[in-house]
């Protein structure tokens, strides 16, 4: 897959290649990054990437001319079916559904865009506007990076324990159950038993049964649109009439 950013911060993309799954992604050549910096594509003395607004008030706006020029760039170095995706908060909201897709593609140019904004006609190159939660971020480049490490971890070889991915898939929508490691008694608790019973239908049963639980918990919005299993109604009823009982988290 071919993963470029235009940004005029190459230096704090890169970042996300100094190790871990998305170092090692390319190391085996999983993944080949680029980036192409507008500012290579001015024309002035001062090589100017922002300009005031029209119609008054605070703050600049990303010129639209070197940033059309850097995403005709990106688009000549990438694979036929590469999509320009801009960084917004303006955008489709990214979720786990919408990095499943990006992860089928040949490639993505993710656009970061800087300042109070883009000259809105830069938009007429894009594909995508994406957006990685309601907050406002200075730029563009951390949501790009996200969105590059929610992808590259999907892809095949990128992560060590292919049954871990196996796991994220069939958990899918669901919030993830507790993990728990050596010590088994600590002064903050116990491993629950049936981890340690060896019994793997049973811990099947429970890890189902806690991710059913939480997400009813925490974020009952995600299962609102779901079509339940009956194992996995009966798994969550079950989940609700013992709450309080023997949920020591809710002493
Ligand atoms: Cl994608 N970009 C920027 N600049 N801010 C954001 C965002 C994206 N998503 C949330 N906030």
């Amino acid at each position: 897959m071919h993963l470029t950013v235009v940004t005029l911060f190459p230096d704090l993309v890169e970042a996300l290649y100094a190790g871990g799954i998305a170092g090692r992604a390319r190391e085996r050549a999983l993944i080949r990054t680029a980036s192409v910096n507008p500012r290579d594509f001015t024309r002035d003395v001062h090589r100017t990437v922002d300009d005031r607004p029209y119609g008054g008030g605070p703050g600049m706006v990303m010129k639209v001319e070197p940033l059309l020029a850097a995403i005709a760039e990106a688009k000549g170095a990438s694979p036929a079916g590469t999509p320009v995706v801009m960084m917004s908060p303006q955008g489709q909201p990214f979720d786990q559904a919408l990095a499943r897709e990006f992860a089928a593609l040949p490639g993505l140019i993710l656009v970061a865009g800087r300042y109070e904004g883009v000259d809105e006609r830069a938009l007429s190159a894009v594909d995508w506007e994406v957006s990685i939660g309601d907050y406002v971020l200075s730029g563009g480049e951390l949501a790009a990076m996200v969105v590059m490490d929610a992808v590259i971890r999907l892809l095949p070889g990128a992560v060590g324990d292919a049954a871990s991915c196996a796991q994220d898939s069939f958990w899918d929508g669901l919030l993830d159950c507790p993990h728990y490691t050596r010590p088994e008694t600590h002064a903050t608790g116990e491993v629950p038993a049936v981890l340690r019973s060896g019994d793997h239908e049973a811990i099947r049963r429970w890890r189902l049964q806690q991710s059913l639980g939480r997400t009813w918990l925490r974020r009952p919005g995600l299962l609102a649109g779901r079509e339940l299993t009956r194992e996995q109604d009966r798994l969550l009823q079950d989940f609700i009439d013992n709450l309080g009982i023997d949920d020591p988290a809710c002493g």
